[in-house]
């Protein structure tokens, strides 16, 4: 294969990976790029900066979780916030060279990472997961992940109450999240654009379910009233997105 042909392979190759790997909780391996000694300066950036973000499609339209969340904040929110952090973390991995191919080995080494990769690869990561587990009509938990809801906390009214006190007690913007901990449901939160799959978050695990608590997420229409926010949002929670999540 000729160089610049084998170049543009690698790249489209790493692009589908990443694409198709977007926001999935399993942990999957890159596209490698093997570097033979005559290639360039160029050869080398372009295998260095093999991970990039990419913003998944919005699976619904802006006013599709109306009442819930108002079509306003759904154009805001995906065209101008999570943009920019797609954009940014881009640049961060760019700016600093950070070598690593898969997202799974971006979160696992973030205590190695400036903030700006940090915050912005969060950010990338979060909206991207949390714009899967929202849909229209919402529904119910599939038998499984029903069984698992039960068998970690009782029921699913005191998993909706102890999720709900998550989202509700994380001081400042962040997340709320429900993880899977070798087997084992947790509900947590995290700071800013921090996740459970970060080395240095204080709260780890496999993400099944996510709720952005960040005032940009609800202030339009529900204003300082963030228990109503999260009240409505239980409406348009995905939950076969999440019970597959759980395979
Ligand atoms: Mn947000």
């Amino acid at each position: 294969m000729k160089k610049t042909n084998r170049r543009k392979f690698v790249q489209t190759a790493v692009k589908a990976t990443v694409l198709t790997s977007m926001g999935a909780p399993a942990i999957f391996s890159a596209a490698c790029a093997t570097k033979s000694t005559e290639e360039t300066d160029e050869d080398t950036a372009t295998a260095l900066a093999a991970l990039s973000f990419a913003q998944v499609k919005l699976p619904y339209d802006y006013a599709a979780l109306e009442p819930n969340i108002d079509a306003t904040t759904m154009d805001i929110h995906y065209n101008k916030h999570h943009a920019a952090y797609i954009k940014n973390v881009n640049d961060a991995i760019a700016e600093e060279k950070i070598a690593f191919g898969t997202e799974a080995e971006f979160f696992a080494n973030t205590s190695k990472l400036s903030a700006k990769a940090r915050n912005n690869g969060g950010g990338a990561y979060n909206h991207n997961f949390f714009w899967q587990v929202m849909k229209p009509g919402g529904g119910v938990p599939p038998g499984k992940l029903a069984d698992a809801i039960n068998g970690s906390f009782e029921s699913f009214e005191k998993f909706k109450e102890q999720f709900t006190a998550a989202a509700m007690t994380r001081f400042g913007s962040g997340w709320a999240w429900l993880v899977n901990d070798n087997g084992t449901l947790k509900i947590g939160s995290t700071p800013n654009q921090d996740n459970p799959l970060m080395d240095n978050s204080d709260f780890k695990g496999t993400p099944l379910l996510a709720l952005d608590v960040w005032e940009h997420a609800y202030y339009l229409k529900y204003q300082n009233k963030r228990n109503e926010y999260v009240a409505n949002w239980w409406n348009v929670v995905n939950w076969d997105e999440v019970a597959s999540r759980l395979e």
